[in-house]
């Protein structure tokens, strides 16, 4: 899968998608990730890529015209790049990062992930000017409810969550494992040696060598931390009957609780 960023900081994003899972999925070639300048593309003489407001207001607005020409060369080039490996000619989806957009969350990255080229555009400043995203047709993303200064972050995190999902990123016993938001639960906790650390053991069942007996208690601490940390998930996770009653026993003792605090 190819990723390609269109930014005003292309070290950063180069930067911070090298190391570590994403870096070693590049190496392998199991993805691609390509920063490209806007400013690279403005006809103004300066460099300039902002101006103030129409109608005046705090900060500067990135200009239309590099953003759209800079548009304009990559997805040209990514449809060229398409043809040449002799795949179907497809215009990639373009991704802009506003805290305006659609909160990005698992379900997306999992649609994300089946996408050959993705073009993600980060703003800065006070955001972009509304032609250019009408022009590229973007779809507008965020990682959730603040406020940044910038696209950046936004897509290093879009980026290293959709890579996971691309086979040949993690290995393959990373992948096969059942993870947080996997079954939308929380992940159980996890303990490696010593065995007692600062007086406090390992729960005794994770020592206990009984495959089945740890997979069962590892299933209800992810359904007891689901519904201490997060209850809004739990309406879609998958619990089979057994799951199902132990949710409900869960329930009955917090209701037990509330009673004798009365
Ligand atoms: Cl995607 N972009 C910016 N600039 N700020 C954000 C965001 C995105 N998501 C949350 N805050």
């Amino acid at each position: 899968m190819n990723f390609y960023v269109m930014t005003l900081f292309p070290e950063m994003i180069m930067q911070g998608v090298s190391t570590s899972v994403t870096g070693r999925g590049m190496a392998r070639g199991a993805i691609s990730v390509e920063a490209v300048n806007i400013r690279d593309y403005t006809n103004e003489k300066h460099g300039h890529v902002d101006d103030a407001p129409y109608g005046g207001g705090a900060g500067m607005v990135m200009q239309a015209q590099p953003i759209c020409d800079c548009y304009r060369a990559l997805e040209k080039r990514i449809l060229e790049g398409q043809q040449a490996e002799g795949r179907e000619q497809k215009k990639p989806r373009v991704l802009y990062m506003t805290p305006q957009g659609r909160v990005f969350d698992q379900k997306l990255a999992e649609e994300l992930a089946k996408e050959e080229d993705l073009i993600l555009l980060c703003g800065h400043y006070e955001g972009v000017d509304e032609r250019a995203l009408e022009i590229l047709q973007t779809e507008n993303v965020s990682i959730g409810d603040y406020v940044l200064t910038g696209g950046e972050l936004p897509a290093m995190v879009m980026i290293d969550c959709i890579s996971r999902l691309v086979p040949g990123v993690l290995g393959k016993e990373e992948s096969a494992d059942i993870e947080t938001f996997h079954d939308s639960l929380l992940e159980y906790p996890q303990y490696t040696r010593p065995e007692i650390y600062e007086g406090r053991r390992v729960p005794e069942i994770l020592l206990s060598g009984h495959h089945a007996n740890v997979e069962k208690w590892r299933r209800e601490q992810s359904i007891a931390r689901t519904l201490a940390f997060r209850p809004d998930l739990l309406p879609e996770a998958n619990l089979n009957k057994k799951e199902q009653k132990y949710l409900e026993s869960l329930l009955a003792e917090a209701e037990e609780r509330k009673k004798e605090c009365n």
